[in-house]
């Protein structure tokens, strides 16, 4: 089996390395870095067009975008080791979760990202393809982001409601929308609000696998 990873530290790939130290699956492992242009070299291009990560590379086919990986890594190695639904109805709200998180959860923090000043936490570096020049950013789109962040937030909240996990029982629905949510909290955004998505972060940063990485 050959599995590659491509990941810049602290970003979007965190989510996939998460996902990899649960299903405790081993990959070679390729680190790019933003700042020296790594992301947009052409080797790079090649087994990503738009020049961003994560990207794995399983049996030669490289898969990008982090909610398809790990919706694929779900499918392929978490149905076994009981960290993702077999097909049928639990799989399809594991995707919702997973999809909606980029869709919709992780865009509007994005946009807050892009609007904070480079040197602050969860912020993009200032030579990375999302970063937006402080003439362009405004007060009114940090307002916007922060309140369309609530709203999902509130989505969240009461998806986890009555519940330990977003499906119950652990899975690596939770193990990606809780990369999402960490980088939201490391913003401006005050979690406190959202007492199920606090109790549920906390839950998901006792887990040995994300304990783990956290510590560094
Ligand atoms: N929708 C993509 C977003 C990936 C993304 O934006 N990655 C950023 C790092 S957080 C990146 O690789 N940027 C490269 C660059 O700015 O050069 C996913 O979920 O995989």
């Amino acid at each position: 089996m050959s599995l590659t990873f491509y990941y810049v530290p602290m970003s979007t790939s965190s989510i996939t390395e998460a996902i990899l130290a649960e299903l405790g699956t081993t990959c070679e492992r390729v680190k790019l870095d933003i700042s020296a242009g790594d992301t947009r070299k052409l080797d790079f291009l090649k087994v990503n067009p738009n020049g961003r990560v994560p990207v794995i590379v399983h049996e030669g086919i490289p898969i990008w975008e982090s909610s398809a990986i790990t919706m694929y890594l779900g499918e392929v190695f978490g149905v076994d080791a009981m960290l993702y639904p077999a097909p049928g109805p639990k799989r399809g709200e594991a995707m919702k979760w997973i999809a909606w998180g980029n869709v919709t959860l992780a865009e509007a923090a994005g946009r807050l990202s892009a609007s904070l000043p480079s040197n602050t936490e969860g912020a993009v570096e200032s030579n990375s393809l999302d970063w937006v020049p402080p003439d362009q950013r405004s007060e009114i789109a940090v307002e916007k982001a922060k309140a369309d962040l609530a709203v999902c937030l509130k989505i969240l909240d009461g998806g986890l409601e009555g519940k330990s996990f977003l499906l119950d029982d652990y899975s690596l629905a939770d193990t990606h929308l809780q990369g999402i949510v960490g980088w939201i909290g490391s913003m401006e955004v005050d979690l406190t609000a959202f007492p199920n998505v606090m109790e549920w972060l906390q839950r998901c940063g006792e887990r040995p696998a994300i304990a783990k990485l956290m510590a560094g």
